[in-house]
């Protein structure tokens, strides 16, 4: 198992639209296990794949309070999405630090494999609709400080950089 890097934004390497996996072989089980354990050690709920620099469309996530119940989802796909919306406050393991709220669907189904190659649909409500939405957001290069106002987008930005200065 292996720690991996997560990259913050402003980096361009966040934007990169991920790629779908074909292969489901050791190399992408031995990736959503460095993944899960890159999540759990930051600590966070979700990982994509976008946020350590590898651009295929996986996502790792756990909600539970009790950090043992990983979800893998392999090229997730939301096939049916609430009219109702809900705001939820998000932080981001990409943006250290910042908080804000969010407006996105209150619940969606999504279809997607897992290590295997298995395809199965699961209905997402409360946090776990939030982070897989967070998540698939990633992995189209989107960050959700995209979703704030501008003038918010550049005082992230030069938060960010001032951070990456004094490391
Ligand atoms: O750890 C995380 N918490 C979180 C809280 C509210 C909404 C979304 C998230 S995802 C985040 C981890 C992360 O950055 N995933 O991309
Ligand atoms: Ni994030």
């Amino acid at each position: 198992m292996a720690l991996l890097n997560i990259l913050h934004y402003p980096d361009k390497r966040l934007h990169k639209v991920a790629k779908p996996v074909e292969v489901f072989d050791e190399r992408v089980r031995k990736l959503v296990k460095d993944m899960a354990e890159t999540m759990y050690a930051a600590p966070g709920v979700g990982l994509a794949a976008t946020q350590v620099d590898v651009h295929e469309r996986i996502v790792v996530i756990d909600v539970s309070e009790t950090h043992d119940e990983l979800r893998v989802f392999i090229n997730p796909k939301i096939i049916w999405s609430s009219d109702e919306r809900m705001v939820h406050e998000e932080g981001c393991l990409s943006v250290p630090g910042i908080y804000d709220d969010v407006e996105r669907a209150e619940k969606v189904r999504v279809r997607a494999q897992n290590e295997k190659g298995e395809t199965y649909e699961v209905d997402c409500e409360e946090l776990l609709a939030v982070c897989i939405q967070h998540e698939m957001d990633h992995l189209m290069g989107r960050v959700f400080v995209e979703y704030l106002s501008p003038l918010k987008q550049t005082r992230i930005k030069s938060k960010m950089k001032k951070l990456e200065r004094a490391m």
